[in-house]
């Protein structure tokens, strides 16, 4: 199969709630939408880069050069035989793996549609649900924190994250802690804290944890094993993971015991399946983690997460809780039981809203095979 066309769209989704991290507060979402065309038939992805850089390098600029320049003609070139062929295709260009991912998804997601299959199919996945969890950003107060968590508990989530960082931990852990004794509840710092701080972070050991996510820096493994040396807490790691040699070296190392996976952070599927594969070789938990994706993204973690190494729930929740109106018809929804249904349509599976779309794009570039 040779790729006849590549677009580019930017897309820009108003956000229901600001979502707040330690290293940033959202209030709208920016993002490419990266369709491939081979033969009549369409597939389409979602970048998870940003506006900013501030959660790993990439950023919505950055990935349309490298789209454009680079890995574009680089997929042209090629004779896909399957969308597995796409990564190493890219070796050549190092990092900007948002930007390929992007691409490589298309791909797969064309695949799946010229097969007429879901996804999950061609990723070796199955049918059926998949269990469902929330991530809940900075809040104003404890207060504030407490009723969304004790929303969300309601709404059915099998398992809470809640994001920290320095001043607003361990009090607010214990709060939720002393109203939800059973609750499987974790904690994300996305890179706050430094090794220094390890015995501050101890103290996040009485909580019983499922773990803490990415204490330490976005691009550190040497720490991190550290830290979990000194913790009984699992460490898990999100920014620090971008392939699946990442993953074998930092659980051989001990830098961690469970590992957060995103499609967009590893290279795309290939890169996700090889992260998954690291763990399940060596007994490590792996869970999918988000980006605050439209229906487009959020559907492609839905397939992803059929993989029979994903044991936890991860971090896709229903549309609605970002989106007003979502991009996708159906939008994802999440049952009263927390499980998220798989779908069986080709592709995502679900009818992209074009007319949205199109509301939503202020830019569209459109590259042809020379
Ligand atoms: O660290 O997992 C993270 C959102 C944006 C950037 C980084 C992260 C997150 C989330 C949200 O935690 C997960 C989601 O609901 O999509
Ligand atoms: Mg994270």
């Amino acid at each position: 199969m040779r790729l006849d066309r590549v677009e580019a769209r930017r897309v820009t989704l108003p956000l229901r709630f600001p979502f707040e991290t330690s290293f940033s507060r959202t209030t709208t979402k920016q993002f490419l939408l990266v369709s491939a065309s081979a033969d009549g038939v369409t597939g389409h992805a979602e970048c998870v880069a940003d506006v900013d850089p501030f959660y790993l390098p990439e950023t919505n600029v950055t990935a349309l050069h490298v789209l454009r320049d680079f890995l574009v003609p680089l997929a042209f070139a090629l004779d896909v035989s399957h969308p597995r062929e796409l990564l190493p295709a890219f070796s050549r260009v190092r990092g900007h793996e948002m930007a390929k991912a992007a691409l490589e998804m298309a791909v797969w997601e064309l695949w799946a549609r010229r097969e007429g299959v879901p996804l999950w199919r061609v990723l070796g996945g199955r049918g059926g649900e998949i269990a469902s969890g929330v991530s809940v950003g900075l809040q104003r107060d404890e207060a504030a924190l407490l009723d969304k968590v004790s929303a969300e508990v309601a709404a059915g989530y099998r398992r809470v994250k809640v994001k920290i960082k320095p001043g607003r931990d361990v009090a607010l852990v214990e709060a939720i802690r002393g109203r939800f004794p059973a609750l499987p509840l974790m904690v994300d710092a996305n890179s706050a804290y430094t090794l220094d701080q390890a015995d501050h972070l101890k103290r996040l050991d009485r909580f019983s944890l499922m773990m803490i996510e990415q204490p330490l820096g976005w691009d550190d493994i040497v720490d991190h094993a550290a830290l979990q040396r000194r913790l009984e807490t699992p460490v898990c790691l999100d920014e620090s993971i971008r392939s699946g040699d990442d993953a074998r070296r930092a659980l051989e190392l001990g830098a961690c015991r469970i590992v957060n996976v995103k499609v967009g952070r590893v290279g795309g599927f290939s890169g996700a399946i090889a992260v998954h594969d690291a763990c399940r070789a060596r007994g490590a938990p792996v869970w999918c983690g988000g980006m605050l994706e439209s229906g487009i993204g959020r559907l492609a973690n839905v397939h992803l997460q059929t993989l029979p190494g994903f044991t936890l729930p991860g971090d896709t929740s229903a549309s609605a809780r970002y989106f007003e109106e979502d991009l996708v018809d159906p939008p994802v929804v999440v049952s009263p039981a927390g499980t998220i249904a798989v779908p069986e349509g080709p592709g995502i599976g679900h009818a992209i809203v074009w007319p949205r779309v199109e509301r939503a794009t202020d830019l569209h570039e459109t590259w042809r095979r020379p």
